[in-house]
């Protein structure tokens, strides 16, 4: 696939996506908004047919993963096309969140504003021990409107998120990590070749149960134990019925290596 500001390639069991608008910083413009909805939507196309392809990394040339929406951009919008911008980005965002395989950011620098919500929006974010984070909105006059407020809420718990909110105070990844930001920091030559690995490690996993394991956790924060142990009984029944889950257990009594039948 080819885009004027994403790169796209397959890399092992991952597709590699690269934000690549660099003379911005990798900025969110509307364009690139588009393109990123197209990408996962080709993705998914992807993941539905190949259960070879265990996940989607998220990453940025040059020195920012995403500083931001597109401030040159927001700064000409109307409040109507505010809301609109506001909900593309946040479609957006969805779509990376619920796409069916695990999506992790590789944070290689600049994390901000609309940047962070990228990577709060994928399952989990590795980043380089340069990378730096933030919301720096309210120093622009304006609030993160891509959901970002209560994906940071569900992240690092209110109070650690007015902080960082009302100050617009940016982060480096150590301190990144110690609010849970970020699930490890490492040195910037090694990031890609670490998510890499980390993605390689899933392949031990049945693709079914990342999957279903996936939409579970996904529930987590918006429902009750009640509602989960509901959720939770109901797809573990369910699961039994899927030729991974006799295997799974066959593979360990015969001490063999379990062979993932897909979807
Ligand atoms: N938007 C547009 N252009 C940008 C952005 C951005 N977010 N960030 C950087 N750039 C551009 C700069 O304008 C500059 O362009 P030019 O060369 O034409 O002047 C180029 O990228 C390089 O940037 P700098 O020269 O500033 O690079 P530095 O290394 O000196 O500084 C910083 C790096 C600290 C990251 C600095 O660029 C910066 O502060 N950027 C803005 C960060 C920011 O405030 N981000 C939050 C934006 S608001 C947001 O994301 C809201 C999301 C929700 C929107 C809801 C819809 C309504």
């Amino acid at each position: 696939m080819s885009f004027k500001y994403l790169k796209y390639e397959r890399i092992e069991n991952a597709v590699l996506l690269t934000f690549t608008n660099t003379a911005s910083l990798n900025a969110l413009s509307s364009e690139v908004i588009a393109e990123i909805s197209e990408a996962i939507t080709e993705v998914e196309k992807k993941a539905s047919n190949d259960p070879s392809l265990r996940c989607l990394i998220l990453t940025g040339e040059g020195k920012a993963f995403i500083a931001g929406a597109d401030i040159k951009e927001m700064d000409k919008l109307k409040p109507i096309e505010a809301c609109e911008f506001s909900q593309a980005g946040g479609t957006v965002m969805r779509k990376i969140e619920e796409l069916s395989i695990p999506v992790i950011a590789a944070v290689n620098g600049f994390a901000l504003g609309g940047g962070l919500e990228v990577a709060l929006s994928c399952d989990f974010a590795y980043a380089s021990d340069k990378a730096k984070l933030g919301f720096p909105e309210a120093t622009l006059g304006i609030i993160p409107g891509f959901c970002g407020n209560k994906r940071l809420v569900d992240r690092i718990g209110k109070a650690a998120a007015k902080e960082l909110i009302y100050t617009g105070r940016m982060i480096g990844a150590e301190d990144a990590l110690k609010l849970g930001i970020v699930n490890k920091v490492c040195p910037a030559d090694e990031l890609m070749d670490t998510v890499l690995s980390l993605a390689k490690e899933m392949d031990k996993a049945s693709p079914n149960s990342v999957k279903e394991a996936k939409a579970m956790l996904n529930l987590c924060s918006d429902n009750d134990l009640e509602t989960m142990m509901a959720f939770e009984t109901n797809k573990f029944g369910l699961i039994f019925s899927h030729q991974d889950a006799k295997e799974g257990k066959e593979a360990f009594v015969g001490k063999r290596k379990p062979v993932w039948a897909g979807y």
